[in-house]
């Protein structure tokens, strides 16, 4: 299994700059380059990443996706003066072009297939390319939006051409539309489009009517074009989460990529002029975490926009931090999307339910009405306020208060949660003559002296303490979770012959300690009741048996009847657990695999993978001692070695759907990251 991370730059790409006055053009500077390298080898992450040199793309590699044409406009660029470069930049909407403009997009190409090459041929796992000059706007025949070439779009026909690739994920997060990539994709089945942009009812740039949300594809790509349309200013963390839990990743695994881009710009976060957004960088580590469980972790991240540096560099070392397998820092923030979010979602949710199976049961339209009247009231709002009373001297500082307001901000803000990982990831405990079955680098935990036993099992299941294996598994199992939460490891996990029993002494020994909140998920038969009314521990509980407690905040029971195809519960996953756990925001996690689970192998990988998210990657898994083959998965996911292949969706039992929604119905006030569409009651309408 490929294993590192590329990272691949040059700093010759900073050569390629504005020469005259430009209002619009003048943010794209080359120190959005280099602050970014500055910042990744601050926190010594440029010494952690396989360096891979940039070369130039060739003219053939730039006509997959551009004309001859357009390929000699721009290479005309390189021999003219000031006056001829502005007015070849005049052809197009929000561009310029420097003497070495030719020089670096082809630099920036070909930065881009290299990474390609570095991940599909397996010398690393992952990377990002650091390039400059952007490429989501650029189309066939014309540069916009600061783009040349198109970096991404090239390196998707690169792919396939050179490996033969069926199904390509492009996920676009820059803040703008990447119109360039719609249309070269728009009719191709094979190469699946995501976007979210700021979109203000189409009054933002480039102010398309195509960027809406009912743009699906067309002809045979109907379906594999996704626009997720903001139609408000200061979106955050829990509505890019929400975007990614119930629009992006249930199609994109059930699509099933077999290499994933991302368009990946920084205008989208928090403190960027151009954005408006509020999402701060640690919210690019979750993006990126999703992501990385495609495709088995082939994930290529390129540079598009981003025009705050500092807000850009940190998030740029959040996602290669991520990249390298380091532990997520805690999603910062209420988890509560905006109603504006929402909206957005139940749109592109109904308008993509004719052509993916995970969206089959909704019982979504669009939201025509709704839409139409805030896109009037939007309007009118606009008239209102119309063209700003301040000089644009006055506006540049109104910016730059806010630029440096949001730097100050994130001084504070990286202090807090740049957590530095543990320098052992994963400990474990189990019998001497198992230990074969874990990956080296895991630390085998023998202690048994742990503080305290006697109250937590006192009076519970003296019997079963009195075989002495069970007693020391037990109290292996308290020596990892006290490694955990003194984080001297990340995460943990350990074999039990009664682990539904032992889960209980895990959950009390945790909530007697300092830590706040556990989240427990237990997969197969509980023989037993919790009390659970203080909040200190939300149990999810899925199984096949009817559960024996009715459900409440805390105590959620997931009817889950097994289902022979055994890959249908990815929406369940995405849809329900990751969006309640992401709103109960638990210090620690404890996934117990109990008997009689009625979940696959492949189901529970992904939740061991994806539950790594949140709790600051803190975890830890007890897995009933029949299940040795799937102790041996968790361990290697825990590690990091390994990421699995998933399996591709299958479509779930009607009844376990039919469970689900009204789950959802009957949490989704409580926990509120689970809203994925809005009622329209008849009041409203
Ligand atoms: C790559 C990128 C933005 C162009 C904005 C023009 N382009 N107003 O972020
Ligand atoms: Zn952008």
């Amino acid at each position: 299994m490929a294993s590192g991370t590329a990272l691949v730059y040059d700093d010759e790409m900073t050569s390629h700059k504005l020469l005259w006055d430009d209002p619009i053009c003048n943010i794209e500077v080359p120190e959005r380059l280099s602050s970014c390298y500055e910042l990744l080898k601050h926190y010594n992450l440029v010494e952690r990443c396989v360096p891979v040199p940039v070369r130039e793309g060739t003219e053939d590699e730039i006509m997959l996706v551009h004309s001859s044409d357009y390929l000699d406009v721009v290479k005309s660029t390189k021999k003219m003066n000031e006056a001829e470069l502005q007015k070849a930049s005049a052809n197009y909407d929000a561009v310029y072009f420097h003497p070495s403009s030719y020089r670096c997009a082809k630099l920036a190409v070909g930065a881009t297939l290299e990474l390609v090459d570095t991940v599909m041929s397996g010398r690393t796992r992952n990377g990002m390319a650091l390039v400059r000059p952007p490429g989501h706007h650029s189309q066939r025949n014309a540069a916009n939006g600061f783009c040349l070439f198109n970096n991404v779009a090239v390196a998707a026909k690169y792919a396939q051409r050179k490996y033969g690739l069926q199904r390509i994920l492009i996920a676009d997060w820059d803040v703008h539309h990447g119109q360039g990539i719609q249309y070269i994709f728009d009719e191709d089945p094979s190469v699946l489009y995501f976007s979210w942009h700021r979109f203000e009812h189409q009054q933002f740039w480039p102010s398309l009517s195509e960027s809406n949300y009912d743009a699906v594809g067309q002809g045979k790509g109907k379906g594999f074009n996704i626009n997720v349309p903001w139609n408000k200013v200061g979106m955050g963390n829990s509505d890019y989460l929400a975007v990614f839990l119930h629009v992006l990743l249930p199609i994109a695994f059930e699509f099933d990529p077999e290499l994933v881009l991302v368009s990946a710009g920084y205008d989208s976060g928090i403190g960027d002029p151009e954005g408006k957004m509020r999402a701060t960088p640690e919210c690019f580590a979750h993006l990126t975490h999703f992501l990385m469980h495609l495709a088995k972790g082939k994930l290529c991240v390129v540079l598009e926009g981003g025009y705050h540096l500092r807000s850009m560099a940190e998030s740029v070392c959040m996602t290669v931090k991520t990249l390298l397998g380091d532990p997520l820092p805690c999603l910062s923030g209420e988890m509560v999307p905006c109603l504006s979010a929402i909206e957005s979602i139940h749109n592109v949710r109904a308008a993509h339910k004719p052509y993916w199976e995970c969206l089959k049961y909704e019982d979504t339209i669009p939201l025509q009405y709704l839409s139409t009247r805030s896109y009037q009231m939007g309007e009118a709002e606009t008239m209102q306020t119309g063209t700003p009373l301040v000089n644009p001297q006055e506006a540049g500082k109104i910016n730059s208060d806010e630029a440096v307001k949001t730097e100050r901000f994130l001084e504070l803000h990286m202090k807090e949660i740049l957590c530095l990982g543990p320098p052992v990831k994963t400990a474990a405990s189990l019998a001497e003559s198992d230990t074969h079955l874990l990956p080296p680098s895991v630390q085998i935990v023998k202690e048994t002296n742990v503080k305290g036993l006697k109250a937590i099992v006192s009076g519970f299941d003296a019997e079963l303490l009195k075989e002495e294996n069970n007693l020391n598994s037990l109290l292996q199992m308290l020596a990892i979770l006290d490694k955990i939460m003194k984080k001297e490891v990340t995460n943990g996990l350990a074999l039990s012959s009664i682990a539904s029993r032992s889960s209980i002494v895990a959950l009390r020994h945790c909530s007697h300690s300092r830590l706040q909140k556990l989240l427990c998920v237990f997969i197969g038969d509980m023989d037993m009741k919790i009390d659970l009314d203080d909040g200190n521990i939300l149990l999810i509980n899925i199984s096949a048996k009817q559960p024996m407690q009715p459900n409440t905040k805390y105590y959620v029971s997931l009817n889950w009847k097994e289902d022979v195809e055994r890959n249908s519960f990815f929406p369940v996953v995405l849809g329900f657990i990751l969006p309640v756990a992401y709103s109960y925001q638990p210090d620690l996690t404890i996934l117990v695999i109990g008997p009689n689970r009625s979940l696959g192998k492949n189901e529970i990988s992904l939740l061991a993978c994806l539950l790594q998210g949140i709790a600051e990657s803190r975890i830890f898994a007890l897995i009933q001692d029949t299940e040795r083959e799937l102790f041996q998965d968790v361990a290697m996911v825990f590690t990091g070695d390994f990421t699995p292949y998933f399996g591709s969706y299958a479509p779930a039992l009607k009844e376990n759907m039919q469970m689900l929604k009204e789950l959802k119905d009957q949490l989704e006030q409580k926990w509120k990251m689970l809203q994925c569409s809005v009622k329209v009651t008849l009041t409203e309408r």
